[in-house]
């Protein structure tokens, strides 16, 4: 079949694309004798690199070229096992599942190669022996900020489990130049400062430049036909960027896979600066490079909402566009145009509707570039496609104005609408006359400003739909999505989410993991229920001993991290109580400080009967635009800063708030910790993962049901977990008639709070700084019932402080938490979607 191609050829780096003469390379070029995996080896390699590649001597003062020559030397190790890897896959023909994610928030990768290649040991030890110390090397990594919070470190856990469970799936992200934002605490407020986290080069990635790929954005359609009468589309006069990707690779535990993460980063075409050239304005010309690398210059730092803007619908189109042309480009070397078999063959999952242009992109290449007609390409769309909801805000879900939508890809909004047609065919065939709901379920959400509901493109597109906890999946299907759950039920499903105890025990806490091990043996760290058998130790008197020695351990390490950051001391004998999340009113971070102001109120009227000393650490980052949340970061540094600074606390209550939140510090963190604290308004934390780290570290929760919170609840039991909140169908219920400045007039507690916090007391020198959050505690329309939730989440905090002085039952229940972790692993959680999504076959690999 003729098929047209729009496009023309693509010519980026063409001094590099120049082919070699005689058309392949000799295999004496590529096939190498395999690589020392022991100190010697390590320590020459390290050397080599550090005096040769990277041209250092004496005279180097800095850590960051020995770190630097230390991961080429890892790499090198990675990427032998990452070509055989890719072997073994074609050798099987495996079916791959595309993880396609606007974030994937890594944060550092040097234990974590070193821990999953076995190389923790040799590596310690060839570099004690060239004098260095490794701790400082892997602390001299700047994390990976590709991602805001939650769904973007899922996307990372996914793939170390996806690795180590020997599953061929590939991430596609973005490689953005600026990662997530640093925090920096300027008198009690959040000031942004950009990260420039590649400026020093980043080690880890290796440039794919032959794997280029073209975007186009803007123009018009033509339609057209062929010879034969066929109508075919052309996307003409497009402003069009280049998709460079870079290779980041991600190895299993200890089982010679490593899979790859691809992440594109923009570039200019050639052409379009000579267009401009040629008008003889060449400065304006290679100034418009500018705006074509702008596409992945900065990363969204919101992580609920974010409507309407522009650059990142052109970020989302990007990653969907360039990741399909990829794969479709694999696919034809191996079966031209024959697309018979692709979604037997190809999974993509969608994290969130962030790359939902997916599903029109997909239709689009398949026909316009391919010459598929609309069934067979919607069949393989349709059967390929499956995406993951994380949020039940409804305003965080994303919707796009039709009229950006179709100047910025006019093609995808003809698609789009041709979807639209058909699917509301589909609803008026099973409820005829039914118009309120055609109105409903459309695509377009009409009104003044016509708008795409990404959401529902992404569920009309898929084949499956989950949540990420029990309770959310549920609850997506009674509410938001309930429309669609009563067209297609059995699209829906839940996949409870997990973190990956290789980073979270193994390699954040080796003491806590060095002790498991020499009790149960090392098979926790692939088999995290077998946990389980910690069980047997809690009541032993030598293994509590050792587990509160190390977690003593942790707590001095933490108190250290907040020492330095802070510059407050915590005690460690002391309770620690953190909340360490993104800054959001639903997460309720403000419920916390009324019961720290309670604290307060208590030691100031010396209501000291059974007190527990406490040190309360609150960490997260406020989207820019976020006054509410960042108001809510300076009554914390205010209420920090009076309750530390008091003569009459004398050290029995100490508030902090950790800086520049992030995943190398939640890695000191988790295991510090003595109480979780995951205390979001009933239905609507979508899952939570932070509460997940923390119980495998033993933790204890202190929580409402909600997300995941639940499960963890069922798993620990009640003994190991406290309770609080109203329950999501209670939240519902209470909207109706909240009254919360009832609520405060007859809780006497919540009364001296309040008082405390409207004197002024908090802000003597600047008055009306938290009027905001007064009115919002006492408006009748709070949506978080935050004085709703105030008495009994006191009262669980009273059991938890009297618990925790009862050292053997804290230890106890500190233990049984651990114990009772295993189904928090995303080895189970991809488990799960392999064996109800993707359906992938594992593959062995070396
Ligand atoms: C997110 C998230 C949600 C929406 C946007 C950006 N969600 C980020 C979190 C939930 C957690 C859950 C994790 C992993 O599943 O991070 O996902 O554990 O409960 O809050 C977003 C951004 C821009 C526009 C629209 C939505």
């Amino acid at each position: 079949m003729v098929v047209y191609r729009g496009l023309p050829p693509m010519n980026h780096g063409p001094s590099r694309m120049k082919p070699l003469r005689n058309g392949k390379p000799s295999s004496l070029l590529y096939e190498l004798p395999p690589l020392g995996m022991d100190e010697d080896a390590l320590a020459l390699d390290i050397r080599r690199y550090f005096g040769s590649f990277l041209g250092r001597d004496k005279h180097c003062r800095s850590s960051h070229y020995p770190y630097r020559a230390f991961v080429l030397a890892v790499r090198d190790r990675l990427m032998e096992r990452y070509k055989r890897t890719r072997i073994a896959y074609e050798k099987a023909d495996a079916k791959h599942a595309y993880y396609l994610s606007l974030e994937f928030l890594i944060g550092r990768s040097l234990g974590n190669a070193l821990l999953n290649l076995g190389l923790t040991g040799p590596g310690t030890a060839a570099i004690k022996r060239l004098g260095l110390d490794i701790e400082e090397l892997i602390d001299n990594e700047h994390d990976a900020g590709l991602g805001n919070g939650g769904l973007g470190r899922l996307a990372a856990c996914f793939l170390d489990s996806c690795a180590t469970l020997r599953l061929p799936v590939m991430g596609y992200g973005i490689r953005y130049e600026y990662g997530m934002f640093r925090q920096n605490i300027e008198q009690g407020r959040q000031v942004e400062e950009p990260d420039h986290w590649l400026r020093d080069g980043n080690p880890w990635e290796l440039e794919r430049p032959e794997h280029t790929k073209r975007v186009q954005y803007g123009g018009r359609t033509e339609h057209v036909q062929d010879p034969r009468g066929r109508i075919f589309v052309r996307w003409v006069d497009s402003k069009d960027v280049l998709a460079v990707p870079y290779d980041i690779m991600v190895p299993g535990f200890k089982n010679e896979t490593v899979n790859v993460l691809r992440l594109w980063s923009a570039a200019a075409t050639d052409e379009f600066d000579l267009g401009e050239f040629n008008a003889g304005s060449y400065p304006e010309s290679v100034a418009a490079k500018n705006a074509a690398e702008n596409i992945t210059m900065v990363l969204y730092p919101n992580d609920a909402s974010e409507n309407g803007k522009e650059l990142r619908l052109r970020q989302q189109y990007f990653l969907a566009s360039a990741s399909l042309q990829d794969v479709i480009e694999r696919w034809e070397l191996h079966h031209g145009d024959d697309f018979s078999s692709f979604a037997d063959k190809n999974c993509f999952q969608l994290n969130d509707t962030h790359p939902s242009c997916a599903v029109p992109e997909l239709m689009r290449l398949l026909m316009d570039e391919q010459g598929l007609d609309w069934d067979e390409a919607w069949m393989i769309v349709s059967s390929t496609m499956a995406y993951t909801n994380h949020t039940l805000l409804p305003e965080a879900l994303e919707k796009w104005p039709v009229r950006l939508f179709g100047q910025l890809l006019p093609r995808l909004l003809e698609i789009v609408y041709e979807i639209n047609a058909r699917f509301l065919n589909e609803v008026s065939r099973r409820w005829p006359g039914d118009n309120e709901r055609l109105a409903r379920m459309s695509l377009i959400e009409e009104g003044d400003e016509p708008q795409i509901r990404m959401a529902y493109l992404a569920i009309v597109g898929s084949f499956s739909v989950n949540g990420v906890a029990a309770l959310h999946s549920d609850l997506l299907q009674k509410g938001l999505f309930r429309d669609f759950y009563d067209l297609w039920p059995t699209k829906f499903n839940n996949k409870t989410n997990g973190v990956t105890q290789r980073r979270w025990l193994a390699s954040a806490n080796p003491e806590l993991a060095a002790l498991i091990s020499d009790s149960i043996g090392e098979d926790w760290i692939t088999n995290l229920a077998d946990l389980k058998k910690l069980e047997n130790f809690a009541d032993k008197a030598e293994f509590a001993k050792r587990w509160r020695k190390v977690k003593r351990l942790n707590k001095e390490r933490l108190a250290e991290l907040v020492k330095q950051d802070c510059k407050v001391v915590f005690n460690p004998d002391a309770l620690f109580d953190v909340q360490v999340k993104r800054i959001h009113e639903y997460k309720r971070q403000l419920l916390n400080i009324l019961h720290v102001i309670h604290l307060y109120a208590r030691l100031k009227n010396g209501e000291t009967a059974n007190w527990t000393d406490r040190c309360v650490l609150i960490g997260g980052k406020a989207a820019p635009g976020y006054v509410m949340a960042k108001c809510i970061i300076s009554l914390v540094c205010k209420v920090a800063e009076v309750v530390n600074n008091d003569p009459d606390i004398n050290g029995r209550l100490k508030v902090a708030f950790l800086p520049n939140y992030r995943v190398s510090a939640m890695e000191i963190i988790a295991p510090g910790t003595d109480l979780s604290e995951q205390i979001s308004t009933a239905g609507k934390e979508a899952s939570g993962t932070g509460n997940m780290k923390f119980m495998m570290n033993g933790a204890v929760t202190i929580g409402t049901l909600d997300g995941a919170n639940i499960e963890i609840l069922e798993e620990a039991g009640l003994d190991n977990f406290f309770l609080f909140g109203l329950t999501a169908e209670q939240v519902e219920a209470a909207r109706r008639n909240y009254d919360p400045d009832a609520i405060i007039k007859s809780d006497p507690d919540l009364k001296r709070v309040m008082t405390l916090l409207e004197s002024g007391h908090f802000n003597r020198f600047e008055k009306g700084l938290f009027d905001l959050i007064i009115a919002a505690i006492r408006s009748p329309g709070d949506p978080w019932l935050v004085a709703a939730d105030f008495r009994s989440f006191i009262d669980a905090q009273s059991k938890a402080a009297d618990a925790y002085r009862d050292q053997n039952r804290w230890t106890r229940m500190s233990i049984l938490n651990v114990a009772n972790s295993g189904k928090f692993s995303t080895d189970r959680t991809m488990e799960e979607y392999n064996a109800e999504i993707w359906k992938l076959e594992p593959v062995t690999a070396g």
